[in-house]
């Protein structure tokens, strides 16, 4: 097509092709690009539809994004915070009545229940109807866990991109983000300048709530985080993770106490607000009445209460801390709750509705939400687990939700002979010669590795000090024993320690401490020198791409290159992005700014005997062709 629109071109049938042509005649210039990306999607679909998933597409269909009149003005918790700032909005939200509630599904719910898979095509789709509907709710958790990882990972989409679309569509509500403490939205300790540059940045692209934790509830990982974030002047949640059982008379590390301690050390700290983040539902009703009751009773600012659904006792254990006075509690909307993920925001606004903690939502707005979350789902059902009643392991276990698919996946993996209950009793028996300690994100790892070692190397809890005595251990565990993450409540286990570390000495101060900066301006340099991309002549995206590749620079890499390979392959509906097209179906993309183009995928032929095939679509009516080698 190029070629043609040169041939058709005035000053080429008027004679006067020279070779300055095409510098004088900047438009076929632009036509180049754009066929290039056109060239460059055509070619994403035909791997995708040839090497990636060959199979036969499902039925499949388009977005059906919640029409909302964009024009009403509305008035939403957002302006309110806007007005009053984070101290007085979050001691309002302390003096009110109703249930606050926080809509988890563009972040923990999907990043629990679809392995994070969730693209941006369809948080955007629900973004406005959530700002409309949920403008009277806490915050919309939107951001950060995992999910600014496997944007880039597996999705090939930009985390920042999203966050500005989303804070563009959503002005009424805030978006919440899940900060991992000096692990940022990643799985080790950062340096300081990277926490303090991430925490600034994403604050200017319009995060209004941060949710810091540290996986070990150590006060001296959180303090410069929860520093970084008052400074920007927007809400600050100090987490404590819950762990163990309180109403167990055996507990003697993770009681009330150590809970009501790590509260008053976070509200010292200047929190706004004290998260209690209960990742892995472990925290029954009952102790859930008692634990908040306790914390009301010490510290002055209001309770967020996390929970998952695994055990089944999510919305029980929402209405007994609803009793004992929680201020706030995460839900997913209906279709997107349960098992793994959140409890049903529309079973806890029913449950709640006409009592003196009514949530104030509207449960026909939580209907519509319900309805679009549910079609989209089932783009993602291979992301699924096979989880698919409540489990009723979690309280023997303590094997965080999302773990458990991972573990099934591994143990398979492992080959015959492994059995899933071997893994399962090891996870404990790891927690405890590790010093029992909290499991999650990066610390759930270490005990899964660990795990996965004992099995492997046939050790137990009994025998590890004598048998495991001359063998290496994954870098997972000796970083932790280093104290590359921190320090656990109570110590190392000494014994073990000095066998995985064999003579190397241990840290006990904060490790970001003995980190050095990161040198932004060299990436920078770095990033142009191979990357270059006309948006980096924009500081503001320039310094979210150096953030990036400070926190993944392999992940990072990989994704600018399938960008130069592919282009932006987030424009493709998802049912394409995942599944490709069946011949004879049609997508629209925007490959240029307000213009649509028409794929249409024809057909594929056999491969050739170098075992490439030729794939036909046309596109805007126009034939086009794509040759792919068939790796299978
Ligand atoms: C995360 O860190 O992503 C979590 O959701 C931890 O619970
Ligand atoms: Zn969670």
């Amino acid at each position: 097509t190029f070629l043609i629109n040169v041939l058709n071109h005035e000053t080429f049938h008027q004679g006067k092709c020279f070779t300055t042509f095409i510098e004088e005649t900047p438009e076929l210039f632009e036509l180049h690009y754009k066929l290039d990306r056109t060239t460059k999607i055509l070619e994403f679909l035909a791997n995708k539809m040839v090497n990636v998933n060959p199979g036969p597409k499902p039925f499949l269909e388009d977005r059906k994004v919640p029409v909302v009149d964009t024009e009403r003005k509305l008035y939403g918790t957002r302006d309110e915070f806007l007005r009053l700032g984070a101290e007085e909005f979050t001691q309002k939200v302390y003096r009110s009545q109703k249930l606050y509630v926080t809509d988890t599904t563009m972040r923990d719910g999907q990043q629990s229940l679809l392995a994070t898979r969730m693209r941006t095509k369809e948080v955007a789709g629900a973004a406005r109807a959530t700002n409309l509907y949920l403008k009277d709710a806490y915050s919309i958790e939107a951001w950060g866990g995992a999910t600014y990882d496997t944007e880039y990972r597996f999705l090939k989409e930009s985390p920042w991109k999203r966050l500005d679309i989303l804070r563009e569509r959503m002005p009424n509500v805030m978006i919440q983000m899940l900060l991992r403490a000096s692990n940022v939205v990643g799985y080790s300790t950062y340096p300081d300048n990277v926490i303090k540059k991430f925490i600034k940045v994403s604050s200017d692209h319009g995060v209004d709530i941060y949710r810091i934790f540290d996986s070990m509830n150590w006060m001296e990982n959180m303090k410069l985080p929860v520093e970084e974030a008052l400074k920007t002047g927007k809400i600050v949640e100090g987490a404590i993770c819950y762990t163990g059982d309180i109403l167990n008379p055996k507990e003697l590390k993770y009681t009330i106490d150590y809970y009501c301690k790590k509260a008053r050390q976070l509200e010292k700290m200047g929190c706004h607000v004290i998260a209690l983040k209960d990742m892995s539902s472990l925290l029954k009703p009952y102790a859930a009445k008692k634990l908040i009751e306790a914390l009301k009773e010490e510290v002055r600012v209001p309770i967020h209460l996390h929970t998952h659904d695994t055990t089944g006792n999510g919305i029980a254990t929402y209405l007994m801390a609803a009793e004992a006075g929680v201020d706030i509690v995460d839900c997913a909307i209906g279709s997107m709750s349960s098992l793994t993920s959140q409890p049903s925001m529309n079973a806890l606004v029913e449950a709640l509705r006409g009592t003196k903690r009514d949530t104030g939502i509207d449960p026909d707005g939580l209907l519509v939400l319900n309805d679009y979350y549910e079609h989209e789902r089932k783009i993602y059902k291979p992301f699924e687990s096979d989880m698919d009643s409540p489990n009723p392991e979690i309280y023997k276990y303590e094997i965080p939700g999302g773990q458990y698919s991972n573990f099934a996946a591994q143990v398979k993996e492992m080959g015959a002979g492994n059995d899933f209950n071997d893994i399962k009793r090891l996870y404990k028996e790891a927690d405890e010669v590790l010093g029992n300690i909290i499991k999650v994100t990066p610390t759930s790892k270490v005990v899964g590795d660990m795990a996965i070692f004992m099995l492997k190397n046939d050790l137990t809890k009994d025998n590890i000090l004598e048998k495991g005595k001359d063998l290496s251990y994954p870098d997972s565990i000796v970083q932790y024993f280093k104290g590359a993450l921190g320090q656990p409540e109570g110590g190392f286990p000494e014994e073990l320690q000095k066998i995985v570390l064999k003579g190397q000495e241990p840290i006990t101060v904060r490790p970001g401490i003995l980190l050095p900066d990161v040198d932004f301006d060299a990436i920078g340099a770095y990033l142009r020198e191979n990357y270059y991309m006309e948006s980096m002549e924009q500081p503001e995206v320039m310094e979210q791409k150096v953030l990036s590749y400070a926190l993944y620079p392999k992940v990072y890499e990989d994704y600018c290159e399938h960008f130069q390979a592919y282009n932006d392959v987030s424009k493709l509906e998802s049912h394409v992005y995942f599944y490709g097209l069946r011949p004879g179906e049609e997508t629209t993309i925007q490959i240029e700014e307000g213009n649509d183009t028409l794929i249409k995928f024809i057909g594929k032929s056999e491969p050739d005997e170098k075992g490439y095939r030729i794939l036909q679509f046309e596109v805007n009516g126009f034939l086009r062709e794509v040759k792919i080698l068939d790796k299978h």
